[in-house]
């Protein structure tokens, strides 16, 4: 609620400022790294209006929001009344320069005040009744600007801790401007996911991504050793669930995929197929993937599977999935001789919800790794043939007796090149740290 008000104000005050201030005195902020980026904070205090311009990728627009975002509340506590109206804008300097223009609040009225806050009240009024109701047309988190290569979620993180580490290869991706995570997309049913999820992402200063989840029922749901009771675990760290949508998978799919440029999404399934199955099943489901998605990258074993393409009776719906899914569709499931996930205890702060997670899983506390499998296909997904073999020629097949043959760009199989060289370069991804205060 807390961020909503904020946002509530911002965006009232707007109309406030359409005649400009006294003094402007314009300063452009390079956000290539925190030092240098607090220093330009700096600025602003001396300024009545300041422009943030990002010339690097290398930064996620979002995490470059957030950072001014800390920074003025820092601010607000030593500047007492001012208050900041961040309004970002595109602009035409480049495909990915945004501007934000922020003014200082001394020039409103006492009327003007009065009136902002009476409409606030009542604007706040008027929407709590919405609260706790998610419209299929209203699901926040859509609108971010893509960077690199935009990545659906696809994952059971419940059962083992691989696909929090390949949550944390791709926010760690995302930080260096690789990829742009649209979604989170979760087909297992365990009722602290979409928390934990939201605490992970919160943690990367992403905590308003959308989550989709399998509202059906599923047969045997998997336990977890890192969502649970205890007041520390992962889904009880810092996160704020109403910044976010927490919705129906094929909804979510259906509007992240109608927002994206034809060919550009990249669909990374770590766990069951039930949730991709149910999108292809769904008409409008079907054209978006067949327009909007460039490649699946499944984790599974390529025969006879004994997991993700098998358990909670799903063998007949990952079957539909690896015959009817309508773009490339490659497997990989290599990784359970790679353990990765060792140095979060030495390397990342116990706020860190992913160290979390590796420490409470199996029981087996700090500085223990765990096999690879979800970050390798993650890795796979947006990496491609710079570390990975690419095989079109093979077949595969699961235990109910179904089989299906490779063909160039449609179906395949993906091994590392190097599986010690994707190894480090995933434990690095995961130990990344987001930007320290936020
Ligand atoms: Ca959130
Ligand atoms: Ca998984």
């Amino acid at each position: 609620m807390k961020k909503k008000i904020e946002g509530l104000i911002a965006a009232l005050l707007t109309g406030f400022y359409s005649d400009g201030c006294a003094e402007k005195r314009d300063s452009v902020i390079t956000h290539c790294h925190k030092s240098r980026f607090i220093n330009s904070i700096n600025v602003l205090k001396k300024n009545m209006e300041v422009l943030l311009v990002r010339k690097s990728e290398k930064v996620p627009m979002e995490n470059v929001l957030r950072s001014l975002a800390w920074q003025l509340s820092g601010q607000q506590k030593s500047c007492r009344g001012s208050l900041f109206n961040i309004k970002k804008e595109s602009t035409d300097m480049n495909r990915n320069a945004k501007l934000i223009k922020i003014r200082e609040r001394s020039k409103m009225k006492t009327d003007k005040i009065i009136f902002l806050v009476a409409t606030l009240m009542a604007f706040l009024l008027c929407s709590a009744c919405d609260d706790g109701e998610l419209k299929s047309d209203t699901i926040i988190g859509l609108d971010v600007e893509v960077v690199g290569v935009p990545v659906i979620y696809e994952t059971d993180m419940t059962l083992d801790v691989d696909d929090v580490g390949a949550l944390a290869v791709l926010h760690g991706l995302q930080m260096e401007g690789k990829v742009t995570i649209l979604g989170i997309s979760y087909n297992e049913t365990h009722p602290l996911a979409p928390a934990a999820i939201d605490a992970i992402n919160t943690y990367y200063n992403c905590g308003t991504i959308p989550i989709g989840k399998y509202t059906k029922i599923l047969r045997d749901p998997d336990p977890s050793d890192y969502y649970s009771a205890r007041t520390d675990d992962v889904d009880n760290m810092t996160h704020d669930l109403s910044d976010n949508s927490v919705v129906d998978a094929v909804e979510l799919y259906k509007q992240i995929l109608a927002n994206q440029l034809d060919s550009s999404v990249v669909v990374i399934s770590v766990g069951f197929l039930n949730n991709l199955y149910d999108l292809l099943k769904d008409p409008e489901g079907f054209m978006l993937v067949e327009s909007k998605v460039r490649l699946l990258a499944v984790m599974g074993g390529l025969h006879n599977d004994g997991f993700n393409f098998v358990r909670h009776n799903l063998v007949s719906q990952t079957q539909y999935v690896i015959e009817n899914w309508p773009g490339p569709l490659v497997t990989t499931h290599v990784g359970g001789d790679m353990i990765t996930g060792e140095t979060l205890t030495s390397r990342t702060p116990a706020t860190n919800p992913v160290r979390k997670a590796y420490e409470l899983e199996w029981g087996v506390g700090p500085n223990k790794g765990r096999s690879s499998w979800d970050q390798v296909t993650t890795m796979y997904a947006i990496f491609g043939t710079q570390y990975f073999i690419e095989d079109w020629e093979g077949n595969g097949s699961l235990p109910n007796g179904y089989s299906w043959d490779f063909s160039k760009g449609y179906r395949g199989y993906a091994a590392p090149i190097d599986d010690r060289q994707v190894e480090q370069k995933i434990e690095r991804l995961m130990t990344l740290t987001p930007f320290s205060g936020l």
